[in-house]
């Protein structure tokens, strides 16, 4: 009996040291150690024996046993050690490699030129009182043309060509007619700008597209001026180019302003000496601007002897064109990536 408990101590020793997996291990216990086993069928005779042989041959067995036991624990421990260290390897993550710069290229995505430009302006706007509008940029003939004081068949129409739907509508021309909106709803005084995407009818050259962006202001409070338009649009380019500009008005005309002005800035790339950018005059003109006229009050049912205004129309692509010194008004809608990332 004791022979055959030393056989199944070496045998079973010897396969669970060999046990290639936890589930072969399991085997092996339940064929040794299990209800069936090898071990507990020697423990289930010791009936049989005789008190002295049943107290030597049961000590014996359990003391094998408790050893199988120990050795399948270990045994197991080692196993589930190497399958972790298997899954490890498949699954491997170094959470250090992307501060590396070895993981993928990730690469946040970030605002366009225009509009970051356009967000400086709001804020440089929103902080003396002004209100952003919107509007639609399909428009009806009347907020775009009509209210503008520019009836149909005005010569003035023709100063911006126009993208026509079938309907008899258009694609605005301008962010004037966000002024038209502005008027309709708010009593004055008031002070808004309203930014937009406009379209115009036009081939398209170095300083020209067919789509580009506007900023409308408008102010209308009692005795509005000269004076007050000037310092507005001083202000604004002070903060938008980070130091005081020189600036001139020079008449200009737009049927929605009397006086209507062009506001030139001077060369912030050759300084005033003259160059390529301002064609050797030393300055550049920027925005259009001048007093509401009465008649663009009365459409929008303000009393023209009671409130004054002025307006003004930035194109924002050619000031970012002038502050960064861009020769070409096509890069904001080429897509191209390397000229995006500079901004
Ligand atoms: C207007 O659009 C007037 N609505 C501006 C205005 C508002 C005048 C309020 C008075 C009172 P103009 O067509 O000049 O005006 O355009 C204004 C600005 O838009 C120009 O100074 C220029 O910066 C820009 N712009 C005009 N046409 C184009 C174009 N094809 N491509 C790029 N920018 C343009």
């Amino acid at each position: 009996m004791e022979q055959k408990l030393e056989a199944i101590r070496a045998a079973a020793t010897q396969a669970i040291s060999s046990a290639p997996s936890i589930d072969e291990l399991e085997s092996i216990r339940v064929k040794v150690l299990g209800r069936k086993g090898e071990l507990t069928a020697i423990l289930r005779t010791l009936g049989e024996l005789s008190p002295e042989e049943r107290s030597r041959v049961g000590q014996k067995s359990n003391q094998i046993k408790a050893e199988l036991e120990a050795v399948l624990e270990s045994r197991k421990a080692d196993l589930l050690d190497s399958r972790i260290n298997e899954t490890l390897k498949e699954e491997w993550l170094d959470v250090t490699l992307a501060s590396a710069g070895a993981s993928r290229a990730f690469e946040p995505g970030r605002l366009h030129p225009l509009s970051q430009i356009q967000y400086e302006i709001e804020n440089i706007f929103t902080s003396m009182g002004f209100t952003v509008l919107d509007g639609p940029e399909v428009e009806t003939d009347y907020y775009n043309f009509e209210a503008l004081n520019i009836p149909a068949h005005h010569p003035a129409r023709d100063m911006q060509d126009t993208f026509w739907t079938e309907d008899g509508n258009l694609l605005r021309t301008h962010t004037s007619a966000i002024q038209v909106r502005g008027m309709e709803r708010l009593k004055p005084p008031f002070r808004v700008i309203g930014p937009g995407r406009v379209f115009r009818y036009e081939a398209t050259d170095a300083s020209h597209e067919n789509t580009f962006y506007q900023v409308e202001g408008m102010m209308v409070d009692r005795d509005i001026s000269v004076a007050d338009l000037i310092y507005f649009m001083k202000v604004l380019l002070k903060e938008i180019f980070g130091r005081e500009v020189a600036i001139r008005l020079r008449p200009g005309y737009f049927p929605f302003v009397e006086p209507g002005f062009e506001l030139d800035i001077h060369c912030l790339i050759c300084d005033g000496k003259g160059c390529s950018v301002c064609k050797q005059s030393g300055w550049v003109e920027l925005l259009p601007c001048g007093l509401v006229h009465p008649n663009v009050l009365r459409y929008g049912k303000i009393d023209p002897d009671k409130w004054s205004g002025f307006a003004f129309g930035l194109g924002m692509n050619r000031l970012i064109m002038m502050r960064y010194g861009i020769n070409d008004i096509r890069h904001f809608q080429s897509g191209d990536i390397r000229f995006l990332r500079q901004f």
